[in-house]
C-alpha cells in the first residue's frame, strides 16, 4: 500500500524514556523508519524529569537496568547499590549513545494530537507548533507517572517564594542553606527530597496527609572489585529477576506467615529489615497481601520499628500508617527519615488533623496556624496511567476519540492495543504488567517487536485488536484483583486523585496480576497467530 501516501515514517515513538529507547532500537533492527518524539529537553524520561534533590532508585541498580545487550551489560559500571539519578541518566545517555541513536529524538516538540486515517491506515501526530508527523504505526512510550498534579489547595498559584514540583525541577542547583523550607506529600518523593534537603536547610516543614509505611533502603557505594562480582553474577540476577512475579530478584517467601511461631516470622522481618531494599516488600510472606490479620501481624511489628526511632510518641504515633497496612501502596524506602523527626528543625503537621486551608505568598496556612515559607516543595503525585494519555487527543477510526472510549476507565487487549486504534501500541499503559520496570519494557518491546516482524513480513498496513479480546482482557484484569488488600486503599496504583476532578475514587488503571501470567498470556496469544487481532 505504500504509493504517494506513503507516510514520513514506518513508526513514530512517543516518549523519549526507557520504553522509547528501546522501542526505538528495535524498530530500527527490524530495518524500519522509526523517529521518537519528546517533548523535555532531553532524552531519559522519568529519570530526565525527576532531578529532584535525593531522587534515585529504590532498586538494587543492578537489578533495575536492561539487560537486552551483553554490552551493555559489560560496559557499564553502577556506583552505588541504588542509583542516583544523575548517574541514572548518565546511564540513559550511555545507551543512546552507544545504539547511535541520538540524531532519532526530535526535543522539545509535546504531541498534543494523534489522528488515525482509515484511508491512508496512516497516523498524523500534531505538535504544539503546529508541525504534523505522519507515520503507519504508532508506539505511546508516555510512562505511567508522567503528569504531575499540583495539590487542589486555593493560593497555590500565589506562593512569591521558590516553588517546585518535585517532577518539574529546575536544571540549575537550588539552595537550601538557612532557608524555611515546606514539603507537601510524604510518597515516595516526598520521603526522599526530605532526606536530602534536612542536610542544609535552616528548617523543614513536613505536610503529610497519610503516613505511609517506609523501612531502610541501606545503600552504599560499589566500588571497582564489588563491581566486578556484581558483573559475575548477573546471569543469575537476571535469571532470578525474569522468574519474579514482579521482575525482583526476591521471591515472595511461599509461607503463610499467620500460620507461624511468632518467633519464626519475626526472624525473617529482623533479617529483611537489616538488608538491602525492596526485599521487605517483595520477599515477604506471601499472605501479607491477601489476608488482613496477617498484615496487621507485619504492620504492627513495623510500626514498632517506627516507635523505636522517634523520641517523641505523639509524634511517632502520627508516623506510623493507621489507614492502610504494610505493602498495600508502593513501598518508599529510607535513610534516616524516622530520626529526622527528633531534631529541631523539623516539624511534622498532621494534614488529618490540621488541613491546609490556603498557600499564600510566603505562607502555608492550616487550620490552627501560619507557617511562613521560603521553599514549597510539591511532593504531590501523578495522575497515573492514564493521565498522560488524557494529554493527547487521540482519535481511532472513523474519529473516536480515545478520551471518550476511556471515559468510564481503560480497555485494552493486554495492554498492548485498543480496539479501533489500529496500529498503535502502548508500552507500560494501563492494564499492562508493571513491577521492575526496565524488565516489563524489555518484554512489552520485544513482544511488540516481534509481532511489528510478523506484520512487516506479511505485508500487512491494518492491525487493531478485536472487542472480543478486549472484553476477555478487561475481565481478566478485574479478576487480578479479587482477594488483595491494595485495591481497598486509595493509592495512584489504585487510580486514586484527590486533585484531579472526578478521580477521587478507585479506579482499576493498572494490571494487578504478576508478570509471568501475564507473560504466560502474551506468549499463548501470539502462538494462537495473534488470537483476536483483526490483521489486513
Ligand atoms: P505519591 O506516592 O502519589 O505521593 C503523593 C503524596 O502527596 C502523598 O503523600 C499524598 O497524600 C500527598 N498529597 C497529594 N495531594 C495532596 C494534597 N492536596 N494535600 C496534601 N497532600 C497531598 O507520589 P510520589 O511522587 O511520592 O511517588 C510516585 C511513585 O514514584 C512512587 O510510588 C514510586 O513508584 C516512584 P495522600 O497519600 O494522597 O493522602
Amino acid at each position: 500500500r505504500d504509493g504517494p501516501e506513503r507516510p514520513d515514517y514506518d513508526v513514530l515513538i512517543i516518549g523519549a524514556g526507557l520504553a522509547g529507547i528501546y522501542t526505538l532500537i528495535s524498530m530500527k533492527k527490524l530495518g524500519l523508519r522509526a523517529r521518537v518524539i519528546e517533548r523535555g529537553s532531553d532524552v531519559g524520561g522519568v529519570w530526565f524529569w525527576n532531578r529532584y534533590p535525593g531522587a534515585r532508585f529504590d532498586s538494587e541498580s543492578y537489578t533495575y537496568m536492561f539487560t537486552f545487550s551483553k554490552e551493555l551489560l559489560d560496559e557499564w559500571d553502577w556506583k552505588e547499590h541504588f542509583s542516583a539519578q544523575e548517574d541514572t541518566l548518565r546511564y540513559i545517555n550511555f545507551i543512546v549513545d552507544k545504539f547511535h541513536i541520538r540524531s532519532d529524538f526530535q526535543l522539545e516538540t509535546e504531541v498534543k494530537s494523534a489522528h488515525y486515517d482509515d484511508e491512508t491506515r496512516a497516523w498524523t501526530l500534531t505538535d504544539q507548533r503546529g508541525g504534523n508527523y505522519t507515520s503507519r504505526f504508532l508506539v505511546n512510550c508516555l510512562g505511567p507517572l508522567t503528569t504531575p498534579t499540583l495539590p487542589s489547595i486555593p493560593g497555590v498559584e500565589d506562593f512569591k517564594g521558590v516553588a517546585y514540583h518535585t517532577s518539574r525541577w529546575p536544571n540549575h542547583s537550588v539552595q537550601f542553606e538557612g532557608k524555611r523550607v515546606g514539603v507537601i506529600g510524604t510518597g515516595a518523593t516526598g520521603i526522599q527530597v526530605i532526606q536530602e534537603v534536612a542536610k542544609t536547610a535552616g528548617h523543614i516543614t513536613v505536610f503529610q496527609r497519610t503516613a505511609n509505611w517506609t523501612a531502610p533502603l541501606r545503600n552504599s557505594i560499589i566500588d571497582q572489585e564489588e563491581m566486578q562480582s556484581i558483573r559475575e553474577q548477573y546471569p543469575e540476577i537476571i535469571k532470578k529477576c525474569k522468574s519474579s512475579p514482579m521482575g525482583f530478584m526476591y521471591q515472595p517467601d511461599p509461607r503463610n506467615c499467620i500460620e507461624l511461631a511468632k518467633e519464626e516470622r519475626e526472624a525473617l522481618w529482623e533479617n529483611h529489615y537489616n538488608m538491602r531494599g525492596l526485599i521487605k516488600w517483595v520477599g515477604n510472606f506471601k499472605d501479607i497481601f491477601t489476608n488482613q490479620d496477617a498484615n496487621n501481624l507485619y504492620s504492627e511489628w513495623m510500626g514498632n520499628k517506627i516507635r523505636s526511632r522517634v523520641n517523641n510518641p505523639v509524634i511517632a504515633e502520627k508516623l506510623v500508617p493507621k489507614s492502610h497496612g504494610f505493602g498495600t501502596r508502593r513501598v518508599p524506602l529510607e535513610n534516616g527519615y524516622y530520626e529526622l523527626f527528633n531534631r529541631s528543625n523539623v516539624k511534622l503537621v498532621d494534614l488529618l488533623e490540621t488541613p491546609i486551608e490556603q498557600v499564600t505568598e510566603n505562607s502555608v496556612k492550616t487550620t490552627t496556624e501560619n507557617i511562613e515559607l521560603d521553599v514549597l516543595i510539591y511532593a504531590t503525585g501523578f495522575d497515573a496511567l492514564t493521565g498522560s494519555y488524557e494529554e493527547i487527543d487521540y482519535y481511532g477510526e472513523k474519529g473516536l476519540s480515545l478520551k471518550e472510549k476511556w471515559k468510564d476507565g481503560p480497555r485494552t487487549y493486554l495492554g498492548f492495543a485498543v480496539p479501533n486504534f489500529p496500529n498503535m501500541f502502548n508500552v507500560l499503559g494501563p492494564h499492562q504488567a508493571t513491577g521492575n520496570i526496565p524488565h516489563v519494557i524489555e518484554y512489552a518491546v520485544e513482544w511488540i517487536s516481534r509481532f511489528m516482524g510478523y506484520l512487516k513480513e506479511h505485508n500487512i498496513t491494518y492491525v487493531a485488536p478485536d472487542d472480543e479480546g478486549e472484553a476477555e482482557w478487561t475481565a481478566h484484569v478485574f479478576e487480578c484483583t479479587k482477594g488483595l488488600l491494595s485495591v481497598k486503599v486509595n493509592s495512584w496504583q489504585t487510580g486514586y486523585n484527590s486533585n484531579r476532578a472526578g478521580k477521587a475514587q478507585r479506579r482499576i488503571i493498572r494490571y494487578f496480576g504478576n508478570n509471568l501470567e501475564f507473560r504466560k498470556r502474551a506468549e499463548a496469544i501470539a502462538a494462537d497467530n495473534y488470537r483476536h487481532f483483526i490483521m489486513k
